[in-house]
């Protein structure tokens, strides 16, 4: 940790006197306009909110820190938590302490089993896991300090304690919930000397005798850790610890958000397609098939998940790595040969249909198609594994905006009697 912590301590100050100079020079300079179109339209495109730790250029896909995500592909999420918390890659010394750190807090506290045990058995499995965050709440090093009384100044201190301690943690309560959840038997223990993504497969209890799977996991891992600020799970984080809620109030209500099939969800409904589509064509549909089965879902009502985006307008650099994985590790697996045909053919539906914005896809249309491919089936589990990602975001953003001094948020709403009072 104090290699993490040095480095921020070091970042941090030169941060906030940018800032301060920035808004003491430029402060009434405006940087958007905000149409009744967008104010009714979940604000789209409105900006309104600073995110440091990564941005999504609509024409790029993900930088994380200014480095596009696909020069990441090889690296670990050590590198990346490090990355998004400091602006710097780690040095190879820096990620092993940053490792061993989070391996010495990893033991997750036995109530928390005690909860998850006792829910419901057709609890979803992002439920169990915003509950266990929840749960935790009991320990937060933040709401502490607070209570006992901490300057403004220190508030990203124990804001990053706390943020060590539940990423720590994340893995063993999330491979916990997918063993207790899809009865795969007793929990496994994490082992020593393995890496952060390398412990999560091992707990996951899925065969593995090549490591290709762990190596899938640090990929997926690294690929969904941050998408800037404004996506619902982020927003949602920043807004509750805005209100200098603790971490774990922060992320279990950023999880809730991911949990949406608009979101984070969207990577199951995406398999579930998929695998309805091989099941129906017994195979690999012909592209008239796929047409009017893409046809059949719009006229539906329903979205195509895994396709579309809010912010890009090109095909997710986060979906292009996943597919360059599949196909350099198992360029025959049916699935992914279906997955590599939606994407000849659904683009160019969605651009007749003429509704979606982005008819690319995103991070979610090929990511089950590789999960599916090491044997982990149980698709209502897969928000989770994003989940478990995702927190890294969310946690780095937490840190930042405690040391910046974010104020807690509230944009003014206006009544639909106001609006039409202003078109008069
Ligand atoms: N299939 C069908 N219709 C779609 C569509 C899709 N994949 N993507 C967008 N549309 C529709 C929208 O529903 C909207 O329709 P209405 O005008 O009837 O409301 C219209 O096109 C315009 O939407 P947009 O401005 O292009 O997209 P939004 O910013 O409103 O929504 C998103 C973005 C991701 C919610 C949307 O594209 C979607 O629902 N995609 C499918 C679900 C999905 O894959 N979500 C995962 C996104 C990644 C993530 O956050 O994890």
């Amino acid at each position: 940790m104090a290699k993490l912590q040095n480095a921020l301590a070091k970042n941090i100050p030169v941060w906030r006197d940018e800032i301060r100079t920035l808004v003491k020079k430029n402060g009434g300079k405006k940087i958007s306009d905000v149409t009744i179109l967008q104010a009714y339209g979940g604000m789209r495109g409105v900006k309104g909110m600073v995110c440091d730790t990564s941005e999504v250029p609509p024409d790029k896909g993900l930088l994380i820190r200014g480095i596009p995500v696909g020069d990441l592909v090889n690296k670990t999420p050590e590198d990346t938590f490090y990355l998004l918390c400091t602006g710097s890659l780690p040095n190879a010394k820096d990620r092993r302490a940053l490792t061993e750190e989070l391996s010495s807090r990893a033991r997750v506290p036995s109530y928390v089993w005690k909860v998850l045990e006792a829910m419901p058995r057709n609890s979803h499995p992002m439920c169990m896991l915003d509950t266990a965050v929840l749960v935790m709440q009991r320990e937060s090093k933040f709401a502490k300090a607070y209570a006992d009384g901490m300057n403004k100044m220190d508030y990203w201190k124990p804001t990053l304690e706390d943020s060590m301690d539940l990423l720590a943690r994340m893995p063993a309560i999330a491979a916990g919930i997918y063993r207790m959840r899809f009865n795969k038997g007793k929990r496994i223990a994490p082992k020593k000397g393995l890496t952060w993504a390398e412990n999560y497969a091992h707990m996951l209890g899925v065969p593995d005798k090549s490591g290709e799977f762990a190596d899938c996991m640090r990929l997926y891992l690294v690929l969904h850790s941050d998408h800037e600020g404004g996506n619902v799970s982020a927003h949602t984080c920043h807004l509750v610890g805005s209100a200098l809620s603790d971490p774990y109030y922060s992320v279990s209500a950023g999880l809730n958000g991911l949990a949406g099939p608009l979101h984070g969800l969207a990577n199951q409904e995406c398999l579930k397609w998929v695998l309805e589509l091989k099941k129906k064509f017994k195979g690999v549909p012909t592209d008239e098939q796929l047409t009017q089965y893409a046809w059949d879902t719009l006229n539906g009502g329903k979205v195509i998940p895994g396709y579309g985006h809010a912010v890009l307008r090109v095909s997710d650099p986060r979906y292009v790595a996943f597919r360059e994985f599949g196909m350099k590790h198992f360029p025959d697996d049916p699935v992914m040969a279906l997955v590599n045909k939606i994407f000849e053919i659904v683009p160019g539906v969605l651009k007749e249909h003429g509704k979606a914005k982005n008819p690319w896809p995103n991070v979610d249309a090929g990511s089950g198609a590789l999960l599916h491919h090491y044997g982990l089936r149980e698709f209502s589990y897969y928000t989770v594994l994003f989940s478990v990602s995702r927190a890294m975001g969310m946690l780095s953003q937490l840190v930042i905006n405690r040391a910046m001094g974010s104020p807690i948020e509230r944009p003014k709403s206006v009544t639909t009697k106001w609006l039409q009072g202003q078109v008069k």
